[in-house]
């Protein structure tokens, strides 16, 4: 074992030797270390060999601590405790931009229909589950600074299982994607992988069809400086994308009608406007060269005359909607209660120079996220040992609730106040929001106390014009305000919406179903923040109720580059992670806990005084079994229902005395069996 496998064994324990250890490690190729059950994941930016078939096979029903660390071992257990023991199980995967949180929920997402279930049904749902991947990624993801297969749009997915452990389907629910990107990418970014793999890997005849150029330099929606990225093969991945969605269940039809939507939006964004003035002395927008619109038209179906309209009253940006997929309908909707893993994997925590509102919510995202870890990793550990009676120092740890309070407070939470200010009659702008940011703090003594005087919200005369900043848990932001209240409000203008449903094209019906003039809606529409912190307060919902695994990925570098391990940039996350305070919390407690009558039951097979029955209470057993066993006094604990176990190994030779007392058992029974025979 290179370095030390599990933080919680280090010794002697501090931030550097801990840094010296992931750095050991690193060096060696191991890229996974845990923390307890936790797994630490460090991106090496290079294909390793330790994701092949026969790993997968060396994982399979193994004990978790019983082989090096490995992200296959989380995976393992998670399936194992849900097949076997019917536990929901949740996987979530944290880590700033970059860190590889992707990368590792596919590899959990591939080790899982590797080792589940067989038959050609069920290797259909696999292929199924495993290929919306390359689909959501060319729709969702984008090269940013920080990634180059940044993921836009946070993604939650629910992989069911039957109560033999087989998979039925899963349902996707997707969150807030950062749509404004169709329109505009910062220096050095692209839009969405989808329009350079359609440009590059369609063939002659549906570039055509779409009428299309093959060059990127004809659209003004792609950004031209950073158009190709290294090691990117926009050509293949179109290929990929196209299979994938067939094999996920896309009719023929329906693929082109989505690649004419991707077409028509790069016509669009070619579409210009100019001022041309009126009798009556105003100016009214006209359409400069209308080509690109007769042919965005001649796509959808729509009839040019009645988006000409539309277009005149007003400018506006690509709309695209929230697309929820729910793979096998028939079978997931099944009557009987499914077992579920669920698979976590948003966008990281974002700096950028400049900062709005899309950042805003991706961090905020990612405050939740570190919530619901420290919430169930420190806090709920450290409230537990107090229930059961278990002696116990506390352990300080930051609790970055505060920050979450800050955001989403109903009352005068940042997201409110943006609401209040976004629904508010009379001229509302991007600085009649900040200045409510900035009085509200003033004037409100509650509200001051909780921003300014514990820092969270930092507002100085010193930060740019229009800006705001928040000193979130993992690093000050600064946020420009500009366009916060429009991003919020994502409003779709009726007559635009009303002329795409005239379209003769089935998808983008279904797309602007707030245009059928029958429907005709006045109520407004919830907004865009507003959504969010519900769907994130039911997804965090949801994760507490299911049994949580950890993945917690760390960045190297800043350069995207193989072997360069950058100490302050590790050490950084390392710290707002809060990965010491879990190696405490853990080694000041115990790794392993067992409610007594799942135990005895386990493990009475051990003891000639246990086996087969216990009369006496389960607890007592239980102590009876701990001493015939010899281990050690210090090595547990008896609290009020469970009992603790401090080192993974003392479990280990449990299971490890259990899996030889069955192997003899199965011994004698065959040696029976022979005798009978
Ligand atoms: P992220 O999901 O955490 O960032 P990714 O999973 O997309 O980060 O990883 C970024 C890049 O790092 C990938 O495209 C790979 O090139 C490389 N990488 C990550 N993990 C591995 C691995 N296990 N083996 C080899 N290369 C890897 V973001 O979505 O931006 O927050 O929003
Ligand atoms: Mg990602």
């Amino acid at each position: 074992m290179i370095g030390v496998g599990d933080m919680v064994l280090l010794e002697p324990l501090s931030e550097d030797s801990f840094l010296e250890n992931l750095k050991k490690r690193f060096d060696h190729n191991e890229i996974y270390t845990y923390i307890g059950s936790v797994v630490i994941s460090m991106n090496p930016y290079r294909s390793l060999p330790i994701f092949t078939p026969e790993k997968v096979e060396e994982y399979r029903n193994r004990n978790f601590y019983e082989l090096s660390p490995h992200i296959y071992a989380l995976a393992d257990e998670a399936y194992r405790s849900l097949r076997d023991q019917d536990k929901d199980q949740c996987i979530l995967i944290t880590g700033e931009s970059g860190a590889g949180k992707t990368e590792a929920s596919k590899l959990v997402m591939s080790y899982v229909a590797a080792v589940c279930g067989k038959g050609q049904e069920v290797n259909k749902v696999k292929e199924q589950l495993l290929q919306s991947n390359p689909v959501l990624e060319a729709f969702g993801n984008a090269k940013t600074v920080r990634n180059d297969n940044s993921s836009r749009f946070g993604k939650y997915m629910d992989i069911e299982f039957d109560f033999k452990g087989d998979p039925l389907g899963g349902v996707i629910s997707n969150y807030l994607l950062e749509k404004s990107r169709v329109v505009k990418q910062p220096r050095g970014e692209r839009n969405f992988h989808v329009f350079y793999q359609l440009l590059s890997g369609a063939s002659d005849d549906t570039l055509k069809k779409l009428k299309l150029h093959r060059d990127f330099s004809k659209y003004n929606y792609l950004s031209l400086d950073s158009a190709i990225v290294n090691g990117l093969d926009d050509a293949a991945n179109f290929r990929t994308v196209r299979n994938a969605m067939q094999i996920v269940g896309f009719m023929e039809d329906e693929v082109q009608s989505v690649l004419e939507l991707v077409a028509a939006v790069l016509k669009l964004g070619n579409i210009e406007f100019k001022p041309e003035s009126r009798c009556n002395g105003t100016d009214e927008s006209r359409i400069k060269d209308k080509n690109d619109l007769k042919e965005m038209c001649e796509l959808l179906g729509i009839e040019q005359s009645v988006l000409e309209r539309a277009f005149s009253y007003r400018t506006v940006e690509a709309k695209m909607e929230k697309v929820s997929t729910t793979l096998n309908v028939a079978q997931a909707q099944a009557k009987t209660r499914h077992k579920v893993m669920g698979v976590l994997d948003i966008y990281g925590f974002e700096i950028f120079e400049d900062n709005s509102f899309e950042q805003f919510i991706i961090n905020y995202c990612n405050e939740k996220l570190q919530q619901i870890f420290i919430e169930l990793t420190l806090h709920e550990e450290q409230e537990e040992y107090i229930r059961e009676g278990i002696e116990w120092t506390n352990i300080e740890y930051f609790n970055n609730a505060i920050i979450c309070d800050l955001i989403e407070n109903n009352q005068n939470g940042i997201l409110a106040m943006l609401d209040e200010e976004c629904l508010r009659p009379g001229t509302v702008t991007d600085e009649t929001f900040l200045d409510k940011l900035n009085t509200i703090c003033a004037e409100h003594q509650h509200f001051e106390s909780r921003l300014s005087k514990n820092s969270k919200f930092l507002n100085d005369h010193s930060l740019p014009h229009n800006c705001f900043r928040i000193q979130h848990y993992a690093g000050k932001v600064l946020y420009r305000v500009e366009g916060f209240v429009d991003k919020n409000n994502d409003l779709l203008y009726r007559d635009l919406s009303q002329a795409m449903y005239k379209a003769n094209h089935s998808l983008i019906k279904q797309l602007f179903p707030e245009g059928n003039p029958s429907k005709v809606n006045l109520k407004r529409p919830p907004t865009a923040g507003f959504q969010f912190k519900a769907s994130v307060g039911t997804l965090m919902k949801n994760l507490q109720t299911k049994n949580p695994n950890y993945i917690r990925c760390i960045k190297p570098n800043d350069k995207k580059a193989s072997h360069i391990f950058t100490e302050s940039l590790v050490r950084h996350q390392v710290r707002y992670l809060g990965l010491m305070e879990n190696v405490r919390v853990r080694r000041a407690g115990y790794a392993f806990r067992q409610a007594y009558e799942p135990c005895l039951e386990r493990y009475k097979m051990l003891c000639k005084r246990t086996w087969p029955h216990w009369r006496g209470p389960e607890r007592e057993g239980v102590e009876v079994l701990m001493t015939d066993l010899q281990v050690p006094a210090d090595e547990f604990s008896y609290g009020r229902s469970k009992i603790f176990i401090r080192n993974p190994r003392t479990l280990f030779f449990l299971e490890e005395r259990r899996r030889q007392c069955l192997h003899d058992l199965a011994s004698l029974i065959q040696k029976i069996y022979r005798g009978w025979k």
